[in-house]
């Protein structure tokens, strides 16, 4: 193996380092919108309302039309292709819009899952060929971060050696031509919540699958400082009889993370992974008090913590958007302050706060 790289320019690593640490400045994080067309669907089903472009540009209206107070805790909203060049309803477009209040867009670049041919129901996910081609126009189009999405499963055999090398290997190539093109890549291996079992093994999986894209991210010579990692929390499996309290869900997480990531990483944004809104609330708080050294940011980048309360409200009602997006006001505000260590459990209620959000096999 050649030790003998060239280290980015002085320039482009302190641009990826720059959006990198803005993204997870205190007390912000992000808000993961970029659910694809058919995940789109499944949500406005949920409230009753059709598939349509319009109905699909209109919420994300009401995301990104929200207060500007918005702002002062979300950082980031990560879109969807669609989203990216959609406008509101009086022609501005929404990175014009996300930009005005200072929040940094985003954008879903992996073209989703595909099944590894001979394995137990395992997967990778697809989206490397035009990859650098497709960053550079985001990039033009406003886009500073990019987000992929890696989904492993934990079985009696899974994840296996395939499923885990596989997917490292495709998280750090993403990362590597993110960067090449001034987009700060954010990693997401989710280890899906699927199973019985308990939080000790769910800890030791965690630890492998991080460890080795790490070392994939090294052995592609992608820039630490100008990355984020989007990680599952450490959670019994759903159906595991033993239920975890947030306190050790907290601790096998920062346990796992302190064994796996680098210092260099700047900020680790969790993703919900079918909690309930408050849940991921109270998680993330918890992971923010864990008495050990923690040398990253520690926020959330949440889809369904998020949205569930602003979808019930809207129920696609033109009367209901000032209420959908007071929702949302609500559940940014409380992971605001769980990422700080400072959320009181039960006083921001919402809409669909305790109502758990797992959808089974999330890999769509
Ligand atoms: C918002 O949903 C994201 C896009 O999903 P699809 O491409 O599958 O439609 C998804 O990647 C999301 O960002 C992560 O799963 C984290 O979201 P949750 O809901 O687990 O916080």
């Amino acid at each position: 193996m050649t030790t003998y790289f060239n280290y980015p320019s002085k320039e482009l690593q302190e641009e990826l380092s720059r959006i990198a640490k803005a993204i997870v400045a205190p007390g912000k994080g992000i808000l993961a919108a970029d659910e694809s067309v058919s995940t789109m669907g499944k949500r406005l089903a949920d409230i009753g309302c059709e598939n349509t472009d319009e109905n699909r540009r209109a919420y994300r209206e009401l995301l990104f039309t929200s207060d500007p107070k918005l702002a002062e805790n979300v950082s980031g909203v990560i879109l969807f292709h669609e989203t990216l060049y959609q406008k509101t309803s009086d022609g501005t477009p929404f990175v014009e819009i996300l930009k005005k209040r200072g929040i940094i867009p985003g954008i879903k670049v992996d073209k989703g899952v595909v099944p590894l041919f001979g394995s137990e129901d395992e997967c990778t996910t697809q989206g490397l060929d035009d990859l650098a081609a497709r960053c550079a126009q985001y990039k033009k189009d406003g886009c500073d971060f990019a987000k992929w999405r890696c989904v492993l499963k934990i079985g009696k055999n899974t994840p296996s050696y395939q499923a885990i090398l596989e997917n490292a290997n495709v998280l750090a190539r993403y990362a590597s031509i993110c960067q090449s093109q001034r987009i700060v890549p954010i990693v997401e291996p989710e280890i899906l919540p699927d199973g019985d079992h308990d939080l000790e093994r769910g800890l030791k999986v965690t630890e492998v699958v991080l460890a080795a894209v790490y070392k994939a991210l090294s052995d592609h010579h992608v820039y630490l400082e100008g990355t984020l990692l989007k990680p599952n929390m450490v959670t019994p499996g759903q159906s595991c009889a033993k239920k975890a309290s947030p306190q050790d869900v907290a601790l096998a997480t920062v346990l796992a993370l302190r064994r796996t990531v680098p210092a260099a990483v700047p900020g680790i944004t969790f993703l919900s992974g079918g909690q309930s809104e408050e849940e991921a609330s109270i998680h993330l708080n918890a992971i923010n008090q864990v008495p050990l050294l923690k040398p990253w940011a520690l926020t959330f980048s949440y889809g369904r913590a998020l949205q569930a309360s602003v979808l019930r409200a809207w129920q696609g009602k033109k009367e209901n958007v000032a209420a959908g997006q007071a929702e949302l006001l609500k559940r940014a505000k409380a992971n605001a302050l769980a990422c700080q260590g400072k959320y009181v459990a039960g006083s921001i209620p919402s809409f669909a706060g305790n109502t758990s959000l797992f959808v089974k096999s999330h890999a769509y």
